[in-house]
């Protein structure tokens, strides 16, 4: 009997070790897992190939890509990912809310399983790595797992999140949201561009009718690898944050009601106009989110004005505006204090300002032992790491309202993205596909409580 197969048998027990015998796999020792790596020009082709799905016509892979959720190109993509599964040895299926689930057994049966993964939507003219790499370096893992026939005792399960970016319907975090039972009533029945929620859903294959279908069971931990999004880790060339926590975000959306005139007949005195209003509020929002000390930030991103011609003075303006911080308390504040400041905009503009918060979520610590086990796998792999917050949204800020949830950063060059700009070196995205892996490891053997 090798040495390898005397510590499996010691550590699982002969009766799993048969079973697995059974099943064709070669029994193992966790020093098997444990030198397992990611295949870098795999992944490296795979985000190539992915980015091809939206990209604009004629375009590279530097042109970034605009996959908006519930889109073809999306749908392509989508498409594209569970070929992937495929190979990988899985059998992808997609829950009611569109999100696409795939599970490898473990070795022991009695246990929760590992979920990790992320999203694969964009924002419009988006990059090729936010939401991808965690993806694809997902899938990455299972198929080491695959090839060198190596099997956890907990389950895995992969999970691509359906309109993680929320520019469809405005609220962020859909899939998610959905498994954890916390759609906003009535939100399937909203409408972007024509079509229900409920539609798009069912377009990319999800089952509305039976959303409560989505809703997950327990699990033993959630991991997500993604881009940091801003510059720190590169700045400082350390190659893998650790996440403590991820900010909360409100949502709000302003309708600005002025009066469209003349251009040239109405005086400047006798204007009510609606842009002008926005203008002031704008400078506002900038003023009163950095009045004080701390990480928060505020952005008017989205601005239509109406009629918006050169020749009429705007008459109505909508507009969203968006507020981050760890502290869910002090964006409700700024939110206040914003609207205060607005009604005296109103009344010095003429104008009518009404904001209405469409969404808010939480923020979300991540747990402690998980990122032990994550710094664990970096001690591993040799590779530096820093503990940070995150000041973008993830999925795994609901998936930690449901278990213990942890999430690995790579260096996003400088700090870009939400652009077609948007690079991480390849050697970094490999970095951190193998901390997935060896995290997915760690966590394989951790109690986490
Ligand atoms: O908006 C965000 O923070 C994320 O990229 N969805
Ligand atoms: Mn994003
Ligand atoms: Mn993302």
């Amino acid at each position: 009997m090798s040495m390898n197969r005397r510590r499996f048998l010691h550590q699982t027990g002969t009766t799993t070790a048969l079973a697995m015998v059974t099943a064709g796999l070669r029994p193992l020792a966790w020093s098997d897992l444990e030198s397992a790596r990611a295949n870098a020009k795999r992944l490296q082709a795979s985000l190539e190939k992915l980015s091809e799905f939206g990209r604009p016509s004629g375009g590279t892979f530097a042109d970034g890509v605009s996959r908006v959720a519930y889109s073809d190109a999306d749908l392509a993509g989508r498409q594209y990912l569970m070929g992937l599964m495929k190979v990988a040895g899985l059998a992808p299926r997609i829950d009611a809310a569109g999100n696409i689930l795939g599970r490898r057994e473990g070795s022991d049966a009695s246990l929760p399983p590992i979920v990790f993964g992320s999203h694969i939507d964009s924002v419009p003219n988006g990059g090729n790595f936010d939401g991808d790499l965690g993806s694809l370096a997902a899938i990455e893992a299972i198929h080491v797992l695959q090839e060198q026939g190596l099997r956890t005792r907990h389950a895995l399960e992969l999970v691509v999140w359906a309109n993680e970016e929320g520019v469809a319907y405005g609220r962020l975090l859909c899939g998610s949201r959905a498994a954890a039972g916390r759609l906003v009533e009535g939100e399937l029945d909203e409408s972007w561009e024509g079509v229900t929620k409920r539609d798009a859903i069912r377009k990319i294959g999800g089952a509305p009718e039976r959303i409560e279908g989505a809703r997950r069971g327990p699990f033993h931990g959630y991991l997500e690898l993604h881009i940091e999004q801003g510059g720190t880790l590169a700045k400082d060339a350390v190659p893998i944050g650790i996440v403590e926590g991820i900010v909360a975000t409100d949502r709000y959306e302003v309708v600005i009601r002025g009066v469209a005139n003349h251009a040239g007949t109405t005086t400047m005195a006798d204007r009510q106009d609606a842009f002008l209003a926005a203008s002031h509020l704008a400078i506002a929002v900038n003023q009163l989110v950095r009045a004080e000390a701390g990480r928060q930030v505020g952005t008017i991103g989205r601005l239509n004005v109406t009629p918006n011609v050169p020749n009429v003075i705007p008459g109505l303006v909508r507009h969203s505006l968006e507020l981050r911080d760890l502290s869910s308390a002090k964006i409700a504040r700024l939110g206040e204090a914003i609207k205060t400041k607005a009604r005296a905009i109103a009344e010095s503009t003429r104008t009518e300002i009404e904001i209405t918060q469409t969404s808010h979520d939480d923020s979300a610590l991540a747990t402690e032992a998980v990122q032990t086990a994550i710094e664990g796998a970096t001690r591993r792999l040799q590779l530096a790491s820093r503990r940070m917050p995150s000041a973008a949204v993830h999925d795994a800020q609901i998936m930690s309202r449901l278990g213990p949830m942890g999430m690995i950063f790579v260096p996003s060059v400088g700090g870009i993205s939400h652009s077609p700009k948007e690079l991480t070196s390849w050697e970094d995205c490999a970095n951190g596909a193998n901390v997935l892996l060896q995290s997915i490891v760690a966590l394989d053997s951790a109690d986490l409580g």
